[in-house]
């Protein structure tokens, strides 16, 4: 469990739920959707990644892998987001997210898992074909400086590559693509035959991965599951979508699309 133990007087003041999250940030989306579906009270703190707020020593004292999101429930503070989601359901019981068949519930965890494994992935192909190289100039002049504070190697490597003249490499994109082909077929596969990714209702497997699976739509990624796209569509109708993905996310893209900034 991504339990931290922070000194930062800020984060162990806070009562009550406290999500420091990126509008565009995919691991963000997927707490922000697990919270409105447990319909859950929260106080949103918003870290802008386009202006490296979340290399500022305030936000490391708090998160030292300088990666959104972050929950403080209480004063504690718990970071990796299948983490934060697995915490609500659990110290939240009403309108349960897991299966309450134990095999089922084996089954959520897997597909977590494989969600954790993909994120790497997500973030080549979401910079590669996303957000191009609209972070280069913000994220130059400050990530030396920010690799002194942050605890996190591999977030630090691929930053420095990403900023780089030569960009992320195509063996990484290339095996990024793959990743995520293979994937796909995984889970279009259980969704042959299910309604859901896990027991038969809505749960924190299925939170994680729509999640994903919008990230992909809006890279064109091709995607000719068709499984996988009822299931999606299905999800994407819930106002809980539209509120904690699609809104959030709608300001952004347009200042993206306007060659503004990116996340
Ligand atoms: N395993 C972490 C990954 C968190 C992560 O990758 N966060 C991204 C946004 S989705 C981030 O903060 N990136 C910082 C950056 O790109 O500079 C989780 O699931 O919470």
């Amino acid at each position: 469990m991504g339990i931290i133990n922070t000194e930062s007087a800020e984060a162990l003041n806070l009562k009550g739920l406290h999500l420091f999250h990126y509008a565009m940030s995919n691991c963000s989306q997927k707490v922000r959707l697990c919270l409105e579906e447990k319909r859950l009270e929260w106080t949103s703190h918003h870290v802008d990644l386009t202006h490296n707020e979340h290399f500022t020593p305030e936000y490391v004292a708090i998160n030292p892998k300088a990666q959104v999101p972050t929950l403080i429930h209480d004063g504690m503070v718990i970071i990796e987001s299948s983490d934060i989601i697995d915490y609500l359901d659990r110290t939240f019981p009403e309108r349960p997210l897991r299966p309450n068949v134990s095999g089922d519930l084996e089954l959520m965890y897997r597909w977590l898992r494989l969600w954790d494994d993909t994120q790497t992935h997500l973030k080549t192909l979401s910079h590669h074909h996303l957000f191009g190289r609209s972070r280069v100039h913000q994220l130059r002049p400050q990530l030396e400086r920010a690799a002194r504070i942050v605890k996190n190697d591999d977030l630090i490597k691929f930053l420095r590559e990403y900023v780089s003249d030569r960009g992320l490499s195509e063996e990484r994109v290339e095996t990024a693509t793959e990743w995520i082909g293979r994937v796909l077929l995984q889970l279009d596969a259980r969704l042959k035959d299910h309604g859901w990714l896990s027991g038969d209702f809505f749960s924190l497997a299925d939170i994680a991965w729509c999640i994903d699976i919008h990230r992909f739509q809006l890279m064109r990624f091709p995607m000719p599951h068709s499984a996988l796209l009822t299931w999606y569509g299905r999800i994407e109708m819930r106002p809980s979508f539209k509120k904690m993905v699609l809104d959030y996310e709608a300001q952004v893209l347009s200042q993206v699309a306007a060659g503004q900034r990116t996340g």
